[in-house]
């Protein structure tokens, strides 16, 4: 017996009032007789009679459910149009204790994201998916999904679906079933209290599967949309029972144990990856590690080929072994080599947020166009470190540290332009002193088995940082915490 009955009370997975929303408060956005409405109540009350509430984290997309987060007592996570099984994909790979549920509609799953869920149903990810098929692309207006029936009219087939033209409707359920990995697949449909009920068993089944550890589920719901269809509600219901079922007949297409076991926690840590010790610190230790290490949010930004990418990694892997929070974004310009490349990296003493640094404390801007793009960015009191002897002459910052660091004339100097980056490095850690010197050269010894580059990237490290020793900084200059913490 669960503890909880959905007869007697409603379902404490809804929040009690939807208070983003300006009007009523206790109704949902969905238009009268929307199937959303229903399918989200379904999951709640499952979820409230499988205890999951507070493990539960819920992908929701672009379209009608897009403010599924409004109603949902769990966490929330709005993932760009079609990409929800990725996104899911991801946030169960690194918690596989919680229960994750991506809920999308047909343009969405079926048409937009096709390749990612094709790719996690055949990864046999463990997630459910709650896959709401109304025949129509809802939200927009109207547009032809890839569940249209043949002859239904849509905006962008007013003359009504034609298979030589359009295609042929598209049956996920059956697709998917033809994958080896989803342990369970099922069509249900939200035309009466009949196949509600039955909808209501394949939604809390999914997610007790899942509970299990079993493998990929999902429920293929037919919903009816009045709006859209241009229909009254009621008619709409009986136009799923009797015409939508029709092209997506309704049962059960998988249902059996995987032959294999899910992916339930990674094999290795990305630490272990990198050969650094994993081990939690006890708090005295972590204190005394503080000492040596400043949180900053870094952008670092150039050409391709430039080595951008890989200082923000280095700088990464040089927080993580000094045990802090890091991360690192790399954002790719159209083309790699001397296209634009910047990314973005945290290193922090608590955790981390999000890893976009859109106000950075620190700016390494390799070339001209960077700096001018991202230098009114750097938060007051920051830091800029600019590749060249000199800033262009109609450039003036104030409140900032700017340094002019030629890191791509001393790595010549010293040999190979490929070093420019770690120059750069030098004179950051000089800059900031975000991290210690020492774990530098940990991580580039560890970098490369060529011993000459090995020996210029060491000399590339000092350069940096003697180069700042002795320059002239330009600009006002921050105190010892000018920024980050
Ligand atoms: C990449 C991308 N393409 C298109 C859109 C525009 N868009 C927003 S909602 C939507 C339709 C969603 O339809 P569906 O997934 O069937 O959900 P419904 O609204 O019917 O529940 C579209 C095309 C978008 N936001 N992003």
């Amino acid at each position: 017996m669960s503890e909880y009955n959905v007869s007697q009370c409603r379902t404490p997975v809804f929040f009690d009032r939807f208070e983003r929303k300006d009007e009523n408060q206790h109704q949902t956005h969905y238009c009268p007789g929307c199937g959303h409405g229903v399918a989200h109540k379904l999951i709640a009350e499952a979820l409230g009679e499988l205890g999951l509430q507070d493990r539960t984290v819920m992908v929701s997309p672009v379209g009608c459910s897009v403010f599924a987060y409004y109603y949902f007592d769990t966490g929330n996570v709005q993932a760009a149009h079609g990409r929800a099984p990725a996104v899911a994909t991801a946030v169960k790979r690194s918690n596989p204790g919680s229960i994750v549920i991506s809920y999308q509609g047909d343009g969405d799953l079926a048409a937009i994201g096709t390749a990612e869920i094709v790719h996690a149903a055949n990864r046999g990810e463990n997630i459910t998916v709650f896959f709401v098929n109304n025949s129509i692309y809802g939200m927009t207006g109207g547009q032809m999904a890839p569940t249209t029936l043949i002859g239904q009219t849509s905006t962008t087939s007013p003359w009504g679906r034609r298979p030589n033209n359009e295609g042929f409707p598209i049956k996920m359920a059956e697709m998917l079933s033809a994958l080896e990995a989803p342990v369970y697949i099922e069509r249900v449909a939200l035309s009466d209290a009949k196949h509600i009920m039955q909808a209501r068993r394949a939604v809390k089944k999914a997610l007790q599967l899942q509970k299990e550890g079993a493998g990929f589920t999902m429920v293929e719901i037919l919903s009816p949309c009045p709006t859209i269809l241009k229909m009254e509600p009621t008619v709409a219901r009986h136009w799923v029972a009797d015409t939508l079922i029709k092209q997506f007949p309704l049962g059960v297409y998988r249902d059996r144990k995987p032959e294999f076991e899910p992916v339930l926690v990674p094999q290795k840590g990305v630490a272990e990856l990198l050969g650094i010790s994993g081990k939690r610190l006890s708090d005295e230790e972590r204190h005394a590690r503080r000492q040596h290490t400043r949180a900053k949010t870094i952008k670092v930004s150039g050409f391709g080929g430039q080595g951008i990418l890989l200082l923000g990694q280095l700088i990464a892997e040089m927080g993580m072994r000094e045990h802090m929070e890091v991360s690192w974004l790399p954002s790719y310009g159209p083309e790699m080599r001397s296209g634009s490349a910047h990314c973005d990296v945290t290193l922090s003493h608590d955790r981390v947020g999000t890893p976009l640094v859109s106000t950075p404390d620190v700016l390494v801007a390799m070339n001209e166009p960077s700096l001018r793009k991202f230098a009114p960015h750097v938060r007051p009191g920051g830091v800029i470190l600019y590749n060249s002897r000199q800033l262009p002459e109609d450039l003036k910052f104030e409140g900032l540290t700017v340094a002019c660091v030629p890191a791509s004339e001393i790595a010549d100097q010293i040999g190979s332009a490929k070093v420019s980056n770690v120059v750069m490095m030098g004179a950051l850690l000089e800059a900031t002193d975000c991290l210690p010197f020492t774990t530098a050269q940990a991580v580039l010894s560890g970098l490369v088995k060529n011993r000459k580059l090995a020996e210029m990237n060491e000399k590339a490290l000092e350069a940096g940082r003697n180069y700042l020793d002795t320059e002239v900084l330009v600009g006002a200059v921050a105190g010892p915490d000018g920024c980050g913490e």
